[in-house]
């Protein structure tokens, strides 16, 4: 969307003839103010990421972590080594739907009302992350899930992880395997 207005803008301003459309490509140092029509690429900071340890009866894994960024973007695929896990996705956290699909729960269970803490989880396409806003992948919200894991994660391990924005690119990270946050 902005930079289809960019490039609009910058056409309207061809078809002026205006010579001060040179300007753009030859100084852009000085500029404190965020507003610059060609901003670079956004700095992203990732801290505490960690893993918690797997239990052996699952093949499943999560990982968590916090990144900031001077600039929005967004965060479009997690990755790991084949080594790892088969597969690496965004998921969320997101409260059970309210419908009859809990129909087939365990026999005996009185109860009309649902409990209201049930969640379930479902993968994310991206997540937006918007400049001078923590984004916060912990327990119980968005969280990085680990596909048919190779092996279990053990404490003490650590693994490579790449995440990939829509403007800054690849960010590679190593995660450490936890029991708990960190
Ligand atoms: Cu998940």
């Amino acid at each position: 969307m902005k930079t289809k207005i960019q490039r609009l803008a910058m056409g309207a301003l061809l078809t002026l003839g205006l010579t001060t459309v040179t300007a753009c490509s030859g100084s852009d140092s000085a500029s404190d103010t965020t507003v610059a029509t060609n901003p670079p690429a956004p700095m992203i900071t990732v801290s505490g990421e960690w893993a918690r340890t797997s239990p052996a009866a699952t093949d499943m894994g999560a990982a968590y972590l916090t990144i900031n960024t001077d600039a929005d973007d967004t965060l479009q695929s997690v990755a790991v080594d084949a080594s790892v896990a088969a597969m690496a996705q965004i998921h969320e956290m997101v409260p059970v739907e309210n419908s009859m699909s809990t129909a087939s729960t365990m026999a005996g269970s009185p109860g009309t009302t649902m409990d209201s803490s049930a969640m379930t989880m479902k993968e994310v396409d991206h997540i937006d992350v918007k400049a001078g806003i923590a984004l916060e992948l912990k327990p119980g919200s968005y969280h990085i899930m680990l596909m048919k894991l190779v092996k279990p994660l053990l404490t003490g391990e650590s693994f490579k992880m790449i995440l990939t924005f829509a403007k800054a690119g690849q960010v590679e990270i190593t995660v450490p395997v936890l029991e708990d946050a960190p």
